[in-house]
């Protein structure tokens, strides 16, 4: 047709499908253009009616545009498609990123403040040559009292002090009873048993026992127990280890003193304290007006536990001691009710 320019046609093409952003606009550009009252039938209608000459190029030009629309329409139909599967609100965001909006602040959390605890007081056993070991929380009687040295008729070994696990498959695999452990203990079993002297190892961890939940119990708490195996070992060495650990966390002007006790594990065993951190000694209601506070137990390791790992007693001494880990937050943030550590209220642990 005379003065009818293809290139035009062409331009508003790439216009159109360059602009095109969903399903519903390339439809119309479908219909715009293919479309039985669309431009190309338009186009095609007017063939008859132009000279002999003219009709074979114009035709051409007409079925080349026709390919052109489709291949376009095929191509932004897949574009869209791979986007197709995401919803509305993402498309719109994928399309509309304003870049000038404040970002999204992510908060922050922080370790729990036991784990805090926990890792202060091993630290200080690192820095003295020793290995952090942890172990299962579920464990054998054998491992939790036999070769500790606690003997059948010891009240802790009673059901009513020890969380013992019904019969179960694991039950009846293991040849001893299973039981949530009631000190960390057994794990040193464990690590004596498939090590060698010389061994310095503390163990932090979770212990269970069925006590009544008050302010100052909890029928799960934590513990660090530490020990040190090899040829020598005496007294002297627990006293400074001890000494050193309990200058590192009370602070190097507190007093310390060594209470004869009875452990089954250990022989001869003794409680720790340490001259009172809030009173200094002087006696306030947080040591009971005595001045000191027991702060652990320790004792040099009885044969009869290195006879049940296998250890020749008349090679090998050792010391051991064993801790809670709640009391040393409480005593130094005067933290008045355990229940306050395993209660989830943010306001409290955001504290430390
Ligand atoms: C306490 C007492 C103590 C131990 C724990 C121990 C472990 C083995 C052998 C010998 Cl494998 N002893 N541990 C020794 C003395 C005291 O803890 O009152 N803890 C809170």
């Amino acid at each position: 047709m005379p003065g009818f320019n293809f290139e035009d046609i062409d331009s508003q093409i790439s216009r159109d499908f360059d602009s095109a952003q969903d399903a519903q606009a390339l439809e119309s550009l479908r219909v715009k253009y293919l479309g039985r009252r669309g431009i190309l039938a338009e186009l095609t209608s007017r063939i008859p009616d132009l000279p002999d000459e003219q009709r074979p190029l114009f035709g051409q030009e007409v079925n080349r545009i026709k390919r052109k629309v489709s291949e376009l329409l095929e191509e932004k139909k897949k574009a869209l498609g791979d986007m197709s599967a995401y919803p509305e609100a993402v498309k719109r965001q994928a399309r509309e990123i304003d870049v000038t909006l404040p970002g999204i602040t992510q908060e922050l959390g922080h370790r729990h403040i036991i784990t805090q605890v926990i890792e202060e007081i091993c630290n200080v056993f690192v820095r003295l040559g020793f290995a952090i070991v942890e172990g299962p929380e579920i464990e054998t009687e054998y491992n939790n009292f036999t070769a500790l040295n606690i003997p059948l008729e010891h009240p802790s070994r009673d059901v009513f002090d020890t969380f013992y696990l019904s019969a179960g498959p694991r039950a009846e695999a293991s040849k001893s009873k299973l039981l949530l452990r009631s000190h960390t203990s057994p794990v040193q079993i464990r690590a004596m048993k498939s090590r060698k002297p010389p061994l310095a190892i503390v163990v932090p961890g979770r212990v269970y026992r069925p006590d009544a939940v008050d302010a100052s119990h909890s029928f799960m708490f934590h513990q660090i127990e530490g020990f040190m195996v090899d040829y020598d070992i005496t007294f002297s060495d627990l006293k400074g280890i001890l000494e050193f650990f309990a200058k590192s966390v009370f602070g190097g002007n507190i007093k310390m003193r060594f209470r004869p006790h009875f452990f089954p594990f250990t022989e001869p065993s003794a409680e720790v304290d340490i001259s009172c951190i809030i009173c200094k000694g002087k006696g306030c209601s947080v040591c009971g007006q005595k001045g000191w506070l027991e702060i652990l137990g320790s004792g040099m390791i009885h044969p009869n536990v290195f006879r049940h790992v296998g250890y020749d007693t008349t090679k090998y001494t050792g010391f051991a001691f064993g801790m809670g880990v709640e009391r040393l937050p409480m005593l130094r943030y005067g933290i008045d009710d355990i229940r306050l550590f395993y209660g989830s209220d943010l306001r409290f642990l955001r504290q430390f």
